[in-house]
């Protein structure tokens, strides 16, 4: 705490704690490309990434950040190997039994979005349980987007929305960005102030994009197995001092 760090733009800050952002979205990319790097498989680049998430997870508790939403599984990554698909899909299960003990020592909350409800039955009920036994938790809510993608979140919004005009339970003319965003998944949440992406890739990716409409983003070229709480803190400075410049906070 107050230590000073040297941020993108060579300005020297501190974390300001009366301005920490509510909510974070971070797409974890490169995985891959970092144990390619080092001659590993795949899969061993996302067992890694998994202790990164530990290590922010309990970063952004420190802070006092409420929510951190990861990018764990887009509806765009069915079209990987099977194999590595197959290994995918035990990860949330191997991730809250490594973990979730520690997760609920720590006061922090577990929740899913997207849909994940066609997943292996041992990884929902893994899910589940996790939710479950850290509903009652008041520290950081750690919101994973498990098969999930950003247009298929607002056209199933609208969906909903016609079914209620249908049921006379919703006027059209109380339909609003703030109406409609209660039938978003995020419903709830705040609106991520930050977007992090690691490994290079300067994209949205379908994440969160009604959501992310006016959040500030921030890239970096490390991948995800090699990010660190310190570069965590370093996004959160870089933020502090661009809302400081254009939003007058
Ligand atoms: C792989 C690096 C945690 C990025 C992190 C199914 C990609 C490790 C979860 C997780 C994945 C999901 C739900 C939950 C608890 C944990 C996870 C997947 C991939 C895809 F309730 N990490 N993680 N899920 N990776």
């Amino acid at each position: 705490m107050g230590s000073l760090r040297t941020i993108s733009n060579n300005e020297s800050q501190e974390i300001d704690y009366t301005h920490i952002p509510r909510h974070v979205a971070i797409i974890m990319d490169g995985n891959g490309r970092w144990a390619k790097a080092k001659g590993l498989p795949r899969i061993a680049g996302h067992e890694v990434g998994m202790t990164t998430v530990i290590d922010i997870a309990k970063t952004a508790n420190q802070l006092g950040i409420e929510i951190v939403t990861f990018f764990t599984f887009s509806t765009d990554n069915w079209k990987r190997p099977e194999q590595e698909i197959s290994f995918l899909m035990d990860l949330p299960t191997e991730f809250l039994i490594n973990h979730l003990e520690d997760l609920i020592s720590n006061n922090i909350q577990i929740r899913v979005m997207g849909n994940y409800q066609n997943l292996p039955k041992n990884t929902l009920s893994a899910i589940e349980k996790a939710k479950r036994m850290t509903k009652k938790n008041t520290g950081t809510i750690l919101n994973f987007a498990l098969n999930y993608g950003g247009r298929t979140e607002i056209v199933d919004a609208a969906k909903q929305i016609c079914q209620s005009v249908s049921e006379g339970k919703l006027n059209i003319s109380d339909l609003d960005e703030s109406s409609f965003a209660q039938y978003l998944e995020t419903s709830g949440f705040p609106d991520p102030e930050l977007l992090i992406r690691t490994s290079g890739e300067l994209r949205l990716s379908n994440f969160l994009i009604w959501q992310l409409a006016y959040a500030e983003l921030w890239f970096t070229q490390v991948y995800w197995p090699d990010f660190t709480s310190e570069l965590f803190k370093d996004a959160i400075c870089d933020y502090q001092l661009r809302s400081r410049r254009f939003g007058g906070i």
